[in-house]
């Protein structure tokens, strides 16, 4: 890059935007300035990988969600030119931070499903992997989450009412999508998905829904302008909102609209690219030698049966034939085995929405039972496979029938794929089901967003290597017994807690101590991740430190964030109960130099940022079997952090990388909950043992408000007094508790011995190489993809 040119296009940018003068700009102008310089300089590269890649097989993800979040400061570490940009802009007086912060998060997702599909796109690019991205370009992205009197409260995320920096709307690609009852435009928004230092630009094109025909003009002569802004805004409601239920399925007929509405755009997309490119001998049977489709979860399957419609309908390919054209073009990722999370649609709704594609889903149904029965199965054994059942489409059956792979997303819950969610399937077809542990972007998730270990680890191993291949990180082990290398590490670790300490004041209003121990469990609130474990225990602790002033204490500071979807009443119940404990706790002066507690409010990918690099701990403390993978358990290792966790999802794998005995394993295993399941009575523990009878006791005690919401009764019901025929404790949090707690004793003493700590922080980076999402892709690309 030419740094003349840089500055001179930038400021030549910034006037013409704004029309002002260079002194006048905000930090608005500045930012969106620096957009269009950095895109022009994309520009050319961009154009380049389109078209060298018109004819070559390419991989599409298509995913409902991609939860990038901010881009500025991860495409100037792409493009190499992080640290020559902000010193450009430091010449002209302008401070890169704040621009920085001028940026929304790009929140299109929920959590780690769309968070994965954001770290993919960048690996792949830096792999030189041809994969296009598809998805849903929603005008609010996920809600914002506000505190108010420790009450979660749902703010809108119009993210892009200033203006959308890193996407081009390619009008010229618009596909018209059309539902029962209504026609739409689909209009393509791409964004440049930058590889690391490499040239390779590939595409996320994310589709925004349209009217057909901007106005209709009959209601417009009329003078009916209410219908006519009434069709456009019928249009527009498709992609309007990311719907905020993660791991929870949504019915509502606008959320298979949304589905349907993007997949169908995608689906035209690669056929009509794929005859404009290929048409001197156009063979419908090499389409899969060309395109390979990874369904990222159930939400895009509707594409499978699209893909037969486009073909069947709109090219006249013969039925048989284009069925086995799609089971050659499609593979599944699923990303939990929780039942709630399972899609089903109605029937009817299905017909309302896109009645064709029912139509097909049910003759490859018909063709399916038929062939099972040829085989000689009954009735009955044949249940378990069929596709609709009952009136209702199972979109896991579709995936798995019409595709060539089905994987889980860590070693454990494959297993668990196999053993139980899909075991009929797994029987009839074992050669579909493969593993693809899951992975981070070391270039987000390290290089720029902890800068002083980034250029630490470049130092200790003499080049910056390791960027490309993270599995370089293992020569770290040679300074595992050198006194110096792990004081530093020390040293940077307190750097990044004091920065987040002073983030936090100045977010949170609440100060805390970088001398303490970090403790940070940040993820999305669900029952199953058990944040009430966390807090129960810290409800217990408190209660201690009151009792025993004089206890022998490492200061501690826990830190929770996290989302709760609007309608699920106990995860908001969670929420108010951190914020309530925290309000008690750091309000007390006996103890509040021990230990505070803190929610962050609006936990997203750029607060995450922040977080990762500062903690000591990471809590992963899932029931075993239930979190499929987890991604921010590798973002804190590679950060340094050491895990306490279950012996669950990828956890299992960050214990056998780095060694058991650099973390803290704790709590149950699968096998031993699956044979207690009927007999686990958790009042059995709570009468037993006086440390869980205190803290459970508390949430009805008085001592903690929940203003009268009956949230904390809620938890306490949950927990040992189940309401209306659930089960108690479903998801064994009493059970684990005593453990949990003897492990945070164990931690307590031990992070005292610093030198022993930062070893087994080291130990930690060190082995984190294995969780680059780069080897995940480059395993998608070989086993599955064949690219
Ligand atoms: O996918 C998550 C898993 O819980 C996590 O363990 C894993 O690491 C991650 C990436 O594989 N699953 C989700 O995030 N799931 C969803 O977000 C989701 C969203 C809408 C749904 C269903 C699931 O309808």
């Amino acid at each position: 890059m030419n740094k003349n040119k840089f500055m001179e296009s930038y400021i030549e940018n910034l006037q013409r935007i704004t029309l002002k003068n260079f002194a006048e700009t905000s930090d608005k102008d500045r930012y969106f300035a620096l957009c269009d310089t950095i895109m022009e300089l994309i520009n050319q590269e961009w154009r380049n990988c389109k078209n060298r890649t018109r004819r070559s097989r390419k991989a599409y993800y298509f995913s409902a969600e991609f939860l990038v979040g901010r881009s500025l400061g991860n495409n100037l570490i792409n493009l190499g030119i992080y640290d020559e940009v902000k010193e450009i802009l430091s010449e002209i007086d302008i401070d890169f931070e704040s621009i920085e912060n001028f940026e929304d998060d790009a929140a299109l997702g929920n959590g780690g499903l769309g968070r994965l599909a954001a770290c993919f796109m960048d690996s792949a690019a830096t792999q030189k992997l041809d994969m296009y991205g598809y998805g849903v370009r929603y005008r609010e992205g996920l809600f914002k989450q506000k505190i108010e009197n420790g009450f979660q409260v749902e703010g809108g995320d119009h993210w892009i009412k200033d203006g959308d920096g890193w996407s081009i709307r390619v009008e010229s690609d618009s596909k018209i999508v059309k539902f029962r009852d209504q026609t739409v435009k689909a209009v393509p928004y791409d964004m440049p998905m930058l590889g690391f230092e490499n040239e390779q630009v590939n595409t996320l094109r994310l589709w925004q829904a349209e009217p057909f025909e901007e106005f209709d003009f009959s209601y417009f002569n009329n003078f009916q302008y209410d219908k006519a802004v009434e069709e456009k805004n019928r249009a527009e409601d498709i992609t309007r909102v990311l719907y905020p239920n993660d791991m929870q399925r949504e019915g509502r007929v606008l959320r298979l609209k949304q589905q349907y509405f993007f997949c169908s755009a995608s689906i035209q997309d690669m056929v009509s690219k794929y005859k404009r490119y290929f048409d001197h001998d156009l063979q419908f049977e090499d389409f899969s030698k060309y395109h390979i489709i990874q369904l990222n979860d159930t939400h895009p399957i509707i594409a499978i049966p699209e893909l037969i419609r486009v073909l069947v309908d709109e090219n006249g390919i013969e039925f048989e034939r284009a069925v086995e054209i799609t089971k050659n073009t499609f593979a599944f990722t699923n990303h939990t085995v929780l039942q709630e999370a399972l899609e089903s649609w109605p029937k009817d709704i299905m017909l309302e929405v896109c009645p064709r594609c029912f139509d097909i889903i049910k003759k490859l149904n018909e063709n399916l039972v038929k062939e099972f029965k040829e085989k000689g199965l009954s009735e009955e054994a044949i249940d378990p496979y069929r596709i609709i059942r009952f009136d209702q489409v199972r979109m896991a059956n579709l995936a798995i029938v019409m595709s060539k792979s089905v994987n889980g997303v860590a070693k454990l819950h494959t297993q668990i794929l196999k053993d139980d969610t899909f075991k009929n399937w797994y029987k009839l077809m074992p050669e579909k089901f493969n593993n693809k542990t899951n992975g981070i972007t070391p270039r987000r998730w390290l290089v720029y967003s902890n800068i002083k270990l980034s250029n630490f680890i470049t130092e200790k191993l003499g080049s910056d290597d390791w960027k490309y291949d993270l599995t370089k990180l293992k020569d770290l082990e040679k300074y595992l017994d050198d006194e110096k290398t792990l004081e530093e590490i020390n040293q940077i670790k307190f750097e990044n807690k004091k920065e987040l300490a002073k983030y936090i004041l100045e977010n949170e209003g609440i100060s805390i101590n970088p001398n303490s121990i970090f403790d940070i469990q940040v993820k999305r609130i669900h029952e199953y991740k058990r944040q009430h474990l966390n807090l129960l225990h810290i409800i217990n602790l408190y209660h201690k430190l009151k009792k025993n002033p004089d206890m022998d204490f490492y200061p501690t500071t826990f830190i929770l964030g996290g989302k709760a979807a609007p309608g699920y009443f106990r995860a908001k119940a969670i929420i108010k109960l951190a914020n309530e404990i925290a309000r008690v706790i750091n309000n007390d002066e006996e103890v509040n130099d021990k230990i505070k507690v803190v929610f962050v409010n609006n936990y997203r990918v750029s607060y995450g940022e922040k977080l990762f690099p500062a903690a000591d701990i990471s809590e992963q403390i899932s029931t075993a079997g239930k979190e499929a993978s987890g991604t921010g358990n590798m973002k804190f290792m590679l950060n340094g952090a050491l895990t306490l966790g279950t012996y669950d999802g990828a956890n299992i794998e960050i214990f056998e990388n780095a060694g058991v005995e650099n973390n803290y394993l704790f709590g149950a295993k699968v096998e031993e909950l699956n044979e207690i399941y009927d007999s686990y009575n958790p009042k059995e523990f709570y009468y037993k043992n006086e440390d869980i009878k205190d803290a459970v006791d508390t949430l009805l005690s008085g001592e903690l408000n929940d203003n009268d919401s009956y949230m904390f009764l809620d938890i306490y019901n949950c927990l040992i007094n189940p309401q209306g025929g659930e089960k108690a404790d479903t998801y064994f949090v009493l059970k684990d508790f005593e453990d949990y707690k003897k492990t945070h004793e164990k931690i307590n003493k031990e992070y005292s011995d610093r030198l022993t700590w930062a070893r087994k922080s080291l130990k930690n980076i060190a082995n984190a190489g294995y969780f680059s999402s780069d080897r995940t892709i480059l395993e998608y690309a070989k086993d599955i993809w064949k690219l």
